[in-house]
């Protein structure tokens, strides 16, 4: 029998110290141009925030990480790249497609790549044996893969939050993600068995919309504490008057013990 070669995932282009703290920018195909104001607007306010913060990489999809590409060689910031998306428009049950491949994305510089899946949606089947190709093939080079995992749609309307994430953090595992993007629900003790639940997986935990950010930060040492790997992080940080300052303290608290 044919023995199967064990690529190594260079998970280290992408996490410092076991630990990420990622910048995410993909919110004007999601949602649309309404999360950005004047400043926030220009992608290149994005990676000033990104070099300056000094984050282990910035989440783009593939339109901005084209036209931007000079800016992000020069100022060298890892790049992942988110390959499927879908704008907010369509009230269906949720179904996000592939829009770039593997290859693309490694033609443009990227060091690992993303994809998200809702599950609970009727269309959850497309999602997982697209995210499977993906998969298969990103690990085939060795570049790690960040599933965005989002449960949604109607069969999810009346179940427990705190049992959806660690759904979302065990469906990872199973499915081979090398980190689970999660929103996590406020529940200290819910995200510390979605941590145990995801096994060899990491988690990294989404910024959700703009709060304060005080409160941003007590909410990011409390994640520190579960065991997240980190946290992946978009509007909390470049819609803050000063986003510089709330990344250097945001970096404290993922990297200082
Ligand atoms: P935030 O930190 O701004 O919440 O961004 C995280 C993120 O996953 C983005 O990558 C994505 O655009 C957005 O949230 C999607 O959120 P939703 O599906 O809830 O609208």
């Amino acid at each position: 029998m044919q023995s199967i070669t064990k690529m190594k995932i260079k998970l280290n282009k992408i996490l410092r110290n076991g630990k990420a703290m990622f910048l995410a920018y993909d919110h004007g195909l999601e949602h649309g141009p309404g999360d950005f104001n004047d400043l926030d607007v220009d992608p290149n306010y994005i990676m000033d925030i990104a070099k300056k913060g000094k984050y282990n990489a910035i989440i783009l999809q593939k339109g901005i990480a084209e036209k931007y590409n000079d800016k992000i060689k020069k100022l060298k910031i890892p790049l992942i790249i988110k390959l499927n998306g879908k704008t907010n428009l369509f009230k269906g049950e949720p179904i996000s497609r592939q829009l770039c491949t593997v290859k693309e994305a490694l033609k443009l510089g990227a060091v690992a790549v993303g994809y998200t899946i809702y599950i609970g949606s009727e269309y959850e089947s497309v999602m997982m044996k697209e995210f499977d190709g993906i998969e298969e093939e990103a690990h085939k080079y060795g570049i790690p893969v960040i599933a965005w995992i989002y449960p949604r749609g109607k069969s999810v309307e009346k179940k427990s939050e705190g049992d959806l994430m660690a759904y979302a953090a065990r469906t990872g595992l199973e499915i081979g993600a090398d980190l689970i993007k999660m929103k996590y629900n406020g529940n200290i003790n819910d995200l510390m068995w979605s941590v145990k639940v995801a096994g060899k997986s990491k988690i990294v935990i989404a910024g959700g919309t703009k709060e304060d950010d005080k409160n941003f930060l007590e909410d990011a040492k409390k994640i520190m504490k579960t065991g997240a790997t980190g946290l992946a992080v978009g509007r909390n940080i470049w819609q803050s008057k000063n986003p510089i300052e709330l990344s250097n303290k945001l970096r404290k608290i993922i990297f200082e013990k």
